[in-house]
């Protein structure tokens, strides 16, 4: 079902157009972001026939929608995304480049929309495309942030954070929905009347401050399919005066206090990436968009349906991590004070319309709130969630009777807290890990109490990525090679890639796919030059590892790693070494001390490193500053070597991994994740596995017996890279600077166990596995083969399969098609 044909000098006279109409200025004068103004409002007119097209037929099927509720959207720019998606990439390109416009440039111009964090927000935005792509019906749920992810500046080799003001020069995709906006409720506290004629409780939340939600909706433009879904996310605007009660009115203390809340609400993404602050900010920012979004969803649904006791039938919730879990306690509300439903019918609506995925095990990120701030910010909620406290421990006591110990572990509202994820586990149908290994750990450890309990509700979705944004879009060299060799249809059926293990052996296949790497390892070199100003050789390995910084992901591992090279190369000048670059991409969390000084060591390393001509150049160290998805295309396509270095038990799934793989790029990993599923579907001879298993760490990590001082003492290769960290070799001004570095490992001061995630245990058999990808790149044809195979083997990766997953086995939607006029 192909759109409706591209009319080129119709699209040429509407860019000019635009940019009379937007700037009066005819094209030669307009800047290059006017320009990308101009372009996109262009292709926007080609997405809104199918937009209306598409939610017509919606309303005529009157389908089941899934509503993903997330606090994060990590959307990357649009622009490139809209017209791969519509067919018209080519089609546009020809045009611009008519008017004497390079498409790339343009779509340089674009700002990425950076509303999320990392593999979470991402992973939002992946499953919105392939939703529009399979057909089916759904909104994305979230927050219009002013502030996006914060942009990284390198100075002096550390990090500066600097705000992203991402709407500045306007977003040419975006409607504001004003017609659609809701009143979301703070503070005060709860009146009960008693009615006699009905004989019941009415509860009414008086002496409150609220906030306007008005939402934006954002097109996500399915692929070749006429389907454009929706992405809605909610700005907070101040209730205006003659909204206020009459009360109220003329009350200038409180109409400048609902101007700050709005303000507030809404200002800016919380920069912690599998890290809980516990910020009263934080839950208002969840509660504002729950309550929005909820409110919305119980609307639409009402326009069409009398009784509101069959609302599952129609709406499901995904609730992306626990952060939009008070969506539970907001239904119940809803449908028991405003739809008038008894408690048991309000609990019936809501335990099958809610589903919960968990996105990871590590303690640090299980979101918590201490009631006092919980009840005082949200009263209604927090006595509905008491409730439902209430019902849940008197389950578990019924089935354990007279275990307290379970109560204790399991309760939702214990030791003055609210536990988010205890209620989403209570509350939800449908629990899921987001790999096969993660949600074995989830059931036999992190949630084990629950899983025996209910494990029905317990259930695996190994996550997935778009090929269209990560190879059609990011790879457009390899795309089409692929094309030519086993036709288009992988592009929607990525499981098609296997059709290229035919051509694995062909020396011909080989040299043409190594070359498409070399292609793009020079694109890549040219975008390192221009922004770091360091010279890499795109003959080098390009060894690769871009993530968010976290301890837990080992970061650390890869330098301590390139600092024990550097040492050997300067031992032995004469030893054989295949030149290398390492390339790091990452933002560390701002008040993360630890992270932001690795940041700071790897750019001391590679300061010494690239400047010492003595090596010649067999090694570099590349920090790409502001990693973020639209370099993060370019980075995937030109990478040989995929870092996915996690401490075994603690990646849940992990994406990049899948990124790289689907680009050729064999992992040199842990088996942990997702990395354990690519090894099963790739074979374990054509990946670079090492280190602890995840039993064997959680198994440390619960009956003790690790002693890193042992490495230390035992192995003077470690020893001499640890004692670097102290000694001023990289830090000749201050030889103290990494020194919290070299005590996390080592000991000490912290209350910690050394070394926590296990890096002199890993680091060993790091190296050995760093040393078995050098010796399989020396050998050309065998490493084709290798890269090729990855590709080949990455069909299980695609979103496409993980939502079709989530469609049968939790969501039940129809598919939908849409035809256009
Ligand atoms: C990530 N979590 C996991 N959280 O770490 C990763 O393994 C997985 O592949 C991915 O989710 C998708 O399932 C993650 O990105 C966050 O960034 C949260 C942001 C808000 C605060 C808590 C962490």
């Amino acid at each position: 079902m192909a759109t409706k044909k591209f009319n080129k000098k119709e699209f040429i006279r509407e860019v000019k157009a635009n940019v009379k109409a937007l700037y009066r200025k005819n094209l030669e004068e307009a800047t290059q972001q006017q320009l990308f103004q101009a372009v996109s409002y262009a292709v926007k007119d080609e997405i809104i026939e199918n937009w209306l097209a598409t939610q017509e037929q919606y309303e005529k099927d009157d389908p089941k929608y899934v509503y993903y509720m997330s606090m994060e959207f990590l959307m990357g720019r649009a622009l490139g995304n809209n017209m791969i998606n519509l067919t018209i990439y080519d089609d546009v390109k020809e045009a611009l480049e008519e008017i004497g416009l390079d498409i790339n440039v343009i779509e340089d111009q674009e700002p990425d929309a950076a509303l999320g964090n990392g593999g979470l927000g991402r992973l939002a935005a992946c499953f919105l495309d392939s939703l529009a792509t399979l057909g089916y019906p759904a909104y994305g749920c979230g927050i219009r942030y002013r502030y996006g992810m914060f942009k990284q500046k390198i100075e002096d080799g550390y990090q500066v954070e600097v705000p992203d003001n991402w709407l500045k020069d306007g977003n040419p995709f975006e409607l504001r929905r004003p017609e659609y906006a809701k009143e979301v409720k703070f503070g005060g506290y709860v009146r009960v009347e008693y009615d006699e004629k009905t004989g019941r409780n009415y509860y009414k939340q008086e002496g409150y401050q609220s906030v306007r939600a008005v939402p934006y909706d954002f097109p996500i433009v399915g692929y070749n399919n006429n389907i454009v879904n929706t992405l809605r996310i909610w700005d907070a605007e101040a209730i205006s005066e003659f909204q206020l009660d009459s009360f109220d009115k003329g009350d200038y203390r409180k109409a400048v206090e609902q101007e700050n809340l709005a303000r507030n609400i809404v200002e800016v993404l919380y920069p912690n990436d599998n890290h809980y602050a516990g910020k009263e900010l934080r839950l208002k920012q969840q509660y504002f968009f729950i309550s929005a979004s909820v409110q919305e969803a119980v609307a639409k649904y009402k326009k069409n349906h009398d009784d509101i006791r069959k609302f599952y039938e129609k709406a499901t919730f995904q609730l992306n991590d626990t952060h939009p879990t008070v969506a539970v306690a907001e239904l119940m509300r809803i449908l028991l004070d405003e739809e008038g439903l008894t408690w048991d019918e309000a609990w019936e609506v809501t335990s099958k319309t809610c589903a919960y995925t968990n996105h990871t095990i590590m303690a640090e990120a299980l979101e918590k709130w201490p009631i006092e701030l919980f009840s005082r910010l949200l009263p209604r909620v927090y006595q509905i969630i008491e409730e439902i406290n209430r019902r849940f421990v008197a389950q578990i006591e019924a089935k354990y009777p007279g275990d307290f110990e379970k109560v204790r572990k399991m309760a939702i509202i214990f030791d003055g807290q609210v536990k988010m994820a205890h209620l989403a586990i209570a509350a939800g149908y449908s629990v899921n890990g987001v790999a096969q290994l993660h949600t074995e750990i989830l059931k036999h450890q992190e949630l084990k109490d629950f899983y025996e309990m209910m494990p029905e509700k317990f259930n695996n979705k190994t996550n997935g990525i778009t090929q269209r944004r990560f190879l059609l879009h990011g790879n457009p060299l390899l795309a089409s090679w692929i094309t030519d060799h086993i036709g288009d249809e992988w592009i929607t059926d990525l499981p098609q890639l296997s059709k290229l293990k035919v051509y694995v052996d062909d020396p011909k296949a080989q040299q043409e796919f190594m070359n498409i790497k070399y292609q793009n390892k020079v694109r890549l070199a040219k975008y390192i030059q221009e922004h770091n100003g360091i010279e890499v050789d795109p003959r080098s390995i390009f060894d690769v590892q871009v993530k968010r910084l976290h301890e837990y992901k080992r970061q650390l591992l890869n330098i301590l790693h390139v600092m024990y090279l550097y040492n050997q190369i300067k031992d032995h000048p004469e030893m054989d070494f295949y030149p290398r670059t390492f390339i790091f991409g990452a933002k560390a969390a701002a008040g993360y001390r630890r992270a932001k000084l690795t940041i700071k060591l790897i750019n001391s390393v590679a300061d010494v490193i690239n400047n010492d001509a003595s090596i010649k150049n067999k090694l570099k160290v590349v920090f790409i500053e502001d990693y973020r998805v639209s370099n993060a295309e370019w980075i995937f396509a030109a990478a040989d070597v995929s870092e996915q270095i996690s401490t075994a038990s603690k990646e849940a799934s992990g994406t990049g991994n899948m990124k790289f793989m689907l680009n050729g790029a064999p992992t040199l990993g842990t088996m942990d994740g997702a990395n354990v599923e690519i090894v099963e579907e790739v074979g374990k001879e054509n990946a670079f596995i090492f280190g602890l298993s995840a039993d064997e760490v959680i198994n440390y990590e619960q009956n003790g017996g690790y002693h890193p001082e042992n490495i230390f003492n035992s192995d003077q290769d470690i020893r001499r890279v640890l004692m670097q960290l102290i000694n001023g070799e990289y830090a000749p001004d201050d030889p103290e600077r990494f020194r919290e570095i070299y005590d996390s490992l080592l000991n000490t001061k912290s209350s910690d166990r050394a070394d926590t995630y296990f890096i002199l245990a890993d680091f060993r058999s790091y190296a050995d596995a760093q040393k078995r990808v050098e010796e399989a790149y020396r050998d050309e044809a065998g490493w084709a083969k290798m890269a090729m195979l990855n590709t080949a083997c990455s069909g299980k990766f695609t979103s496409d399969r993980t939502i079709q997953q989530y469609v049968d086995e939790i969501w039940h939607l129809k598919k939908e098609t849409v035809k256009v006029k």
